[in-house]
């Protein structure tokens, strides 16, 4: 059986489950704490090299690291991969934004907020990634406003790359109170059959 390294705290383990959870693939999921360093241990490096999750063993001793190319293999087949190669092209586009313009300004605000607790001490920091975020959350509602998903009319995996750290901005101090479309698109991934909710920030 699939194995699956993460933790639901994370948004990019989460991408993981909501594929599998989506396309119905059956997974054991090996709970893999940031916090308490068991991404860096020699086990855990020996696995995965970049000391990172989530992190995917296809079968015994074959690892897929980076979320998003775990949502690539695993959607495969599946409606959630367009056939189109521009429609495919168009889904890459918006996953590779994800890791460049979204991803490290919202996420991180949300990991230095509320797992390292320190929105005080990174109050600098946290304010240069503020406009950076809200530039990605703006380019995202100029393209859902009359849209339903990313990309043509039903989702996609760079609807589920996004959707993870884009439901939980406000945890990094991102409002999304101006961004309707993005909020009726994150009530549109919910209501996707299969959907499983990330569990709720404690
Ligand atoms: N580009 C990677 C980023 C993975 C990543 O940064 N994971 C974080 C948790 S969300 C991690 O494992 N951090 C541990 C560390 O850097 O030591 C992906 O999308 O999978």
């Amino acid at each position: 059986m699939i194995k699956v390294y993460g933790d639901l705290v994370s948004g990019n383990c989460f991408k993981v489950k909501l594929i599998l959870d989506l396309t119905g693939v059956a997974y054991e999921w090996i709970h893999t704490s940031v916090m308490d360093g068991e991404t860096r241990t020699s086990g855990f490096l020996a696995k995965n090299p970049n000391g990172r999750i989530p992190l995917v063993e296809l079968e015994p001793g074959d690892f897929l690291p980076e979320s998003n190319a775990a949502l690539y293999y695993f959607a495969q087949g599946s409606q959630y991969w367009p056939d189109d190669n521009r429609a495919q092209a168009e889904v890459l586009q918006w996953m590779f934004f994800e890791q460049y313009s979204h991803e490290p300004y919202i996420a991180t605000s949300i990991f230095k907020i509320k797992f390292l607790d320190k929105e005080h001490e990174l109050a600098e920091e946290l304010a240069a990634a503020r406009p950076k975020g809200y530039a990605a959350l703006d380019l995202m509602e100029k393209a859902l406003s009359g849209a339903s998903f990313l990309v043509g009319e039903g989702p996609t995996i760079a609807d589920f790359a996004l959707y993870a750290y884009t439901h939980r901005a406000h945890l990094g101090g991102f409002s999304l109170a101006d961004y309707s479309a993005i909020r009726a698109w994150l009530d549109r991934v919910r209501a996707l059959p299969g959907f499983v909710a990330m569990p709720p920030y404690e």
